[in-house]
C-alpha cells in the first residue's frame, strides 16, 4: 500500500487540479465517487459492502482519505482491492491536488470504477470538487434527522444519500418522514438509499444503482 503524506504547500489550485484528474478519468470511462460524511457516518462500511459486491463485476480502485492512521485503507487492502492511503496530516477533508498524487500510484489503464473516502467531517468536503462523478453522502440514522438543515451544503452538492444504519432506527428518536422533507427541500432530486451495513438491508439496491453508473460511463453514455 502507497501511503503518501500531504504537505500543506500543495493545497492550491484546487480545480486546476480537479480539471486535469477528471480529463484521466474521463478518456478512460472511470466511474469515480466522492464518499462524504460525518466520522463514524459509515463510510468505510459501506464502502467494504460495495466492493463485495462489485469487485468481481468491475474493475476497482479506492483512495482513503483520513488525518493520521491507515487504519479503514488496511481494511480495504484485505479485501484485495488496489488502495493508495493519504493521509492530510490534520487538515479536515481531501483536495483535487492529493487525490491527483495518489492518481499517479494508480494503473488507470484497466480501471472502471475508482471511490475515494473523504476524510470524516460534515462540513469542508463539500466545498472540495475532487474529479467525482457524484458526491455520495453517507449520514446514520444515530446522526440525527435534524442534520439535512443545520449542514445544508452536504446535502445540495450530494447525487446520492446513503441513509446508513437503519437497523438502529427503531432505537433512537429519528423521524424518517421530517427527514425526507428537510432533504427535498434542499434537494429535490437526490437519491436516497436507505441502508444496514449489519444486516445488508438495501446494500443490494445501492450495488445495483451504481453498476449502472459504472456502465454508462463506460460505454460513454
Ligand atoms: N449497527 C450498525 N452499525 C454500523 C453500520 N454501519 C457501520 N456501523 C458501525 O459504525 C462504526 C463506524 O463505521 P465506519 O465505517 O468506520 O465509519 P466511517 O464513516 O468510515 O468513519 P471515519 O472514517 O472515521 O469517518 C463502526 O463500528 C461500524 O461497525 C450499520 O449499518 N449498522
Ligand atoms: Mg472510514
Amino acid at each position: 500500500m502507497k501511503n503518501i503524506v500531504i504537505e500543506k504547500s500543495i493545497l492550491k489550485n484546487n480545480d486546476e487540479s480537479a480539471a486535469r484528474n477528471r480529463n484521466i478519468l474521463n478518456d478512460k470511462g472511470i466511474y469515480a465517487i466522492n464518499l462524504i460524511g460525518s466520522p463514524g457516518a459509515g463510510k468505510t462500511s459501506v464502502l467494504e459492502q460495495i466492493i463485495c459486491n462489485i469487485k468481481e463485476k468491475s474493475h476497482m480502485a479506492v483512495i482513503e482519505g483520513d488525518l493520521y492512521t491507515t487504519k479503514d485503507a488496511e481494511k480495504i487492502e484485505r479485501q484485495g482491492v488496489n488502495v493508495v492511503q493519504l493521509n492530510t496530516e490534520g487538515a479536515c477533508h481531501l483536495d483535487a491536488t492529493m487525490v491527483g498524487q495518489a492518481l499517479e500510484n494508480i494503473d488507470t489503464d484497466d480501471l472502471d470504477f475508482l471511490v475515494i473516502e473523504n476524510v470524516g467531517n460534515l462540513v469542508c468536503p463539500a466545498e472540495f470538487d475532487l474529479c467525482e462523478d457524484s458526491k455520495v453522502l453517507v449520514m446514520s440514522v444515530t446522526e440525527g434527522h435534524d442534520k439535512p438543515l443545520k449542514y445544508p451544503a452536504m446535502f445540495q452538492k450530494a447525487e446520492t444519500l446513503i441513509l446508513n444504519k437503519i437497523d438502529l432506527i427503531k432505537y433512537t428518536n429519528f423521524d424518517i418522514d421530517e427527514f425526507y422533507k428537510d432533504v427535498r427541500s434542499l434537494n429535490f432530486n437526490i437519491h436516497i438509499f436507505e441502508i444496514s451495513c449489519t444486516t445488508g438491508e438495501g446494500v443490494q439496491e445501492l450495488c445495483n444503482y451504481l453498476q449502472e453508473k459504472i456502465a454508462r460511463k463506460k460505454s460513454g453514455r
